[in-house]
């Protein structure tokens, strides 16, 4: 499993980059460079959500995904009940599970727990974001807004950065640059 090894690296690096962010910093422009945007955290409530992007799609793709880490900095569970998009006519939160041999994604229908004190990846080959008939390609290189709700914190729109078909993290993005 040298993916999840490669995948736990990567948070190690980017929770130093996040840690080096002052808790105030909030980002509203879609300015930022790529690099800056490893930096970026957004909170609401309890929540600090970093490193958020979504993978470009080919023209006529009907679904893409999206990544994001949740941390849970107080002292309740929270949950993350939907998502939604412009450019997209539905969203789900996913999980991947095995499904005897195969490995398939399936609907969250209760959403997915936030746990106090703890941190949530959303990331390729686990929880995701899911977005459905797509209304327009998403292009590598750009920023596009997914509005996530959860049951304490209420609601927040944050931006996604587009990366690569392949990307597996905010880390991967020089690699497109
Ligand atoms: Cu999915």
């Amino acid at each position: 499993m040298t993916f999840v090894k490669a995948a736990c690296a990567a948070t190690v690096t980017l929770l130093i980059l996040a840690a080096s962010v002052s808790a105030g910093d909030k980002v509203d422009d879609h300015g930022e460079s790529m690099a800056e945007m490893k930096m970026v955290e957004h909170t609401v409530g309890d929540l600090t959500l970093t490193g958020a992007f979504a993978r470009a799609t080919l023209p006529n793709q009907p679904v893409a995904g999206g990544f994001l880490r949740i941390t849970n900095t107080g002292d309740m569970d929270d949950r993350l009940v939907s998502v939604s998009a412009s450019f997209a006519l539905k969203g789900e939160v996913h999980e991947m599970a095995m499904d005897g041999d195969t490995m398939r994604m399936r609907k969250l229908s209760d959403g997915l727990v936030i746990p106090a004190g703890e941190t949530v990846e959303l990331q390729p080959g686990g929880y995701h974001l899911m977005f459905m008939k797509l209304n327009t390609p998403l292009v590598e290189g750009e920023m596009v807004d997914a509005t996530l709700l959860f049951e304490n914190a209420g609601t927040v729109t944050i931006p996604l950065a587009v990366l690569g078909k392949g990307a597996k993290s905010m880390d991967h993005s020089e690699h497109g640059s």
